[in-house]
Order: structure tokens, then C-alpha cells, then sequence
């Protein structure tokens, strides 16, 4: 192990100039070295894919459950009851694990294939039956998500509007307490109470990924009180991350006209379409653990209770891991990508994603012989989400 000092930086990477343009921040810490330390946030950091991959899944010495944010729930008190799955280690986390996973599973999605490429072929017509020019965010990248999971889950028609708020600031909330988390902290107790009243059994219809998770507690997998908290997490994390991750997938494209009449070509590519532009976007940018004793990364020795910060969106650019890190290309293997996470704690949720991703490039590639981002569009900042406000862009349609 070397003994040399761990580099270190005092910009905050949750700082809105950082936000709104991470990868220059991001290039600096992964040349600085393997660890860095973070002086603004006091916690080690790994911009490069070996550390981040390591730490992923590292499940014993770096736990998830005293938080996936900078706050620490053996010192603080967290502001929503921690999630069975995403904040939590084995063996708790493993019963909820296999539920949720056996709910999402093949069997289920071969079964949502047919209807959703309907959905969204339906929402492609109606958006192709309006102006050439549109915002790619609402018009597509939040209405599919929103047209096709809430119904999957089996939520009712009202208070599917708190879905993308409460979102929002539960992906603010894992960074520091900054004017983001400050924004929506009023709103906050509203919104928790809000889905979590979408959680029970009797708000549930019958037949969606929410009553199969209450299925699963009456055959005793879990219990009757672990139930609510897992059906929150679909609703916690099936919704923005997707929203986007198709934002990811549209701007590439929008902006890569050669990568979108290669998929027009070869529609076949839609899902490594959307992988790569996970690998490319990283719409989830970071997570932390929490060092559950002394432990080696790096060479660097993270002290027990030691937050660390693992910037998946710099390991997915890493030249190291990755040749020509920043061409968002088709033709490349995405596979080994972070963006999902990696290890025990690796998206649950990312077979629906990829289906919903799919569903949406299809019926876009038959139907749109070139999509063109005119302008710039508009980040919408948050700490961990790299996320889109706006993504204009000009169709012509085949
Ligand atoms: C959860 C949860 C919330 C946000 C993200 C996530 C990316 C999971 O409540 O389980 O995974």
C-alpha cells in the first residue's frame, strides 16, 4: 500500500457551475489519482471505473445501509424511512431484493412487451401529428415513462403529479443540503405522505407490479409491513431515472444524426442504443457508501464511518476502461458500463427500463427519418440526477 498523500480538491461537485457541466470536474478527479479527497464534503471520492467497480461491490466494507447520500444514518435521522432495497445491506436487504426482482422479472416483461410498443407507437402518432418542432422532455421523455409505468404499478388516476416532484428532491436529497434540497424541503413531508398513500394494498389495483408485491407478503416473503416500503421504491426509483434515461437517449441522437440512421437501419439496436447512452449521460450520477470498518481502496485507506462518493458518470468516461470515452457510438460494447451500479445493489429495475427504452427508439426509428436538437436545451440541476429541462429538437418524419 502507499504511503503518499491522497490528492485532494476543495470544489464542491454539488456546486451549480459543477451541476450544470460536470466533466471538466470530473476529468480532474480522475487524473488527480484513484482516491481524492473531497475537502468541501470531507469524504474520499473515485472518479475511475477500477475504484468505482470495486466499490460497488465491496457490499461488506462499504455499506448501503447508512445511506446512499452524504448523510450518515448512524449520525443523522433520515428524512423518509430508508428504502428495504436501495439503503439497506445483507442479509435485510436480500428478501425485498428477491421480491422486487421476481416481480420485475422476464415472465412479467414478455408479458408488458406488446402493450407498451402499442403505447408508445400511439404516443409517437400523436406527437408527429403536431409541429415539426417540439420539446423532446415533456413530449416524449416524461410522457411514455409516465403513460406506461404508473398504470404497470397499478396506481389510481390521482396523484401521479407528485411522482416526478417527489423524485426530484428524493435524488436532491442524497447530496449535501444545498439551495437544491432547500427548494424542495417544504414540499417534501406533502409528497412523502402523498406516495406513500399510493403504497397500500387498497390503492393498488389488482394486477400490477404493486399487488404482486403485496402477493408476496401474503405468501410470507416478506411482511406485511416490508410490502408498502417496496412498492415506494418502484415508485421512487422507476420513474426520473427513466425519464432521464430517455432524455439520455433522444439528446444523443438529436445531436449524433450518422447514430440515428444507424438505427434506422438496424432497429435492432434500440437497447444498446439506450445502454450506451446510460454509459454516455449517466443519468444517475453518483451514490456513496459508508465504510462499515477500515478498508483498502486504491491504496488509500478509507477510515470506519467514512463516507465515499462514487462518480459513476466519471467511470463511464474513464480512458482508461473505455477507447474514445466521449462519442456517444453504436457500435460499440456499452457492457461493464456503471450507470445501472454493479454488485449486489445493481438496478433492479433495469430490464423495465430497457423495454420502456425500446418501446420508445421503435416506434420512433419507423416512424422519424431524422430527429435534430436546434439549441442547446436546459439542464434541470439536481445532485444526483444528470437530468434534462428541455431538449428542442425538428423532426422530419420518414
Ligand atoms: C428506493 C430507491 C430510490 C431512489 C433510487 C433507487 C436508483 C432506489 O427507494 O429504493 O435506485
Amino acid at each position: 500500500m502507499s504511503l503518499a498523500a491522497v490528492p485532494t480538491t476543495t470544489v464542491d461537485p454539488f456546486s451549480p457551475e459543477v451541476l450544470a457541466d460536470p466533466l471538466p470536474f470530473q476529468e480532474r478527479l480522475r487524473e488527480a489519482g484513484p482516491v481524492v479527497y473531497l475537502t468541501s464534503h470531507g469524504v474520499h471520492a473515485f472518479g475511475r471505473h477500477e475504484q468505482v467497480h470495486a466499490a460497488l461491490t465491496n457490499w461488506q466494507g462499504l455499506q448501503s445501509g447508512a445511506g446512499v447520500g452524504l448523510s450518515n444514518f448512524r449520525l443523522e435521522k433520515p428524512w423518509r424511512p430508508p428504502s428495504l432495497l436501495l439503503e439497506s445491506d445483507p442479509p435485510r436487504h436480500d428478501a425485498p431484493r428477491r421480491v422486487l426482482s421476481a416481480v420485475l422479472g422476464p415472465r412479467v416483461l414478455r408479458s408488458l412487451r406488446e402493450r407498451w410498443s402499442a403505447d408508445a407507437e400511439a404516443l409517437v402518432d400523436e406527437v408527429l401529428a403536431g409541429p415539426d418542432e417540439f420539446d423532446a422532455v415533456p413530449a416524449l421523455a416524461e410522457a411514455f415513462p409516465l403513460r406506461v409505468f404508473p398504470d404497470a404499478v397499478g396506481l389510481g388516476p390521482d396523484g401521479r403529479e407528485n411522482l416526478l416532484p417527489y423524485g426530484n428532491h428524493l435524488f436532491n436529497a442524497f447530496g449535501p443540503a444545498n439551495a437544491l434540497v432547500e427548494a424542495g424541503r417544504p414540499r417534501a413531508p406533502e409528497l412523502g405522505a402523498r406516495v406513500a398513500g399510493q403504497c397500500a394494498r387498497e390503492a393498488l389495483s389488482g394486477d400490477g407490479f404493486g399487488a404482486a408485491v403485496w402477493a408476496a407478503a401474503d405468501r410470507g416473503e416478506i411482511t406485511p409491513e416490508q410490502a408498502p416500503l417496496v412498492v415506494r421504491s418502484l415508485l421512487s426509483a422507476g420513474i426520473d431515472t427513466t425519464v432521464h434515461g430517455l432524455a439520455a437517449v433522444l439528446h444523443a441522437f438529436a445531436t449524433h444524426p450518422a447514430q440515428w440512421r444507424r438505427l434506422r437501419e438496424r432497429p435492432q439496436l434500440a437497447r444498446v442504443a439506450f445502454d450506451e447512452a446510460v454509459r454516455w449521460q449517466s443519468p444517475v450520477q453518483t451514490f456513496f457508501r459508508t465504510a462499515t470498518r477500515d478498508v483498502e481502496i486504491g491504496g488509500t485507506v478509507i477510515p470506519d464511518g467514512g463516507k465515499v462518493l462514487m462518480f459513476l458518470g466519471a467511470a463511464n468516461r474513464d480512458p482508461r476502461r473505455w477507447a474514445d470515452p466521449d462519442a456517444f457510438d453504436l457500435g460499440r460494447d456499452p457492457s461493464g458500463h456503471v450507470g445501472f451500479g454493479m454488485g449486489l445493489h445493481q438496478c433492479v429495475g433495469q430490464h423495465v427500463a430497457r423495454l420502456e427504452a425500446e418501446a420508445l427508439l421503435t416506434a420512433l426509428a419507423a416512424r422519424v427519418a431524422s430527429i435534430r436538437q436546434v439549441g442547446d436545451g436546459e439542464r434541470q440541476l439536481n445532485n444526483t440526477l444528470r437530468a434534462w429541462a428541455s431538449i428542442p429538437v425538428r423532426v422530419h418524419r420518414a
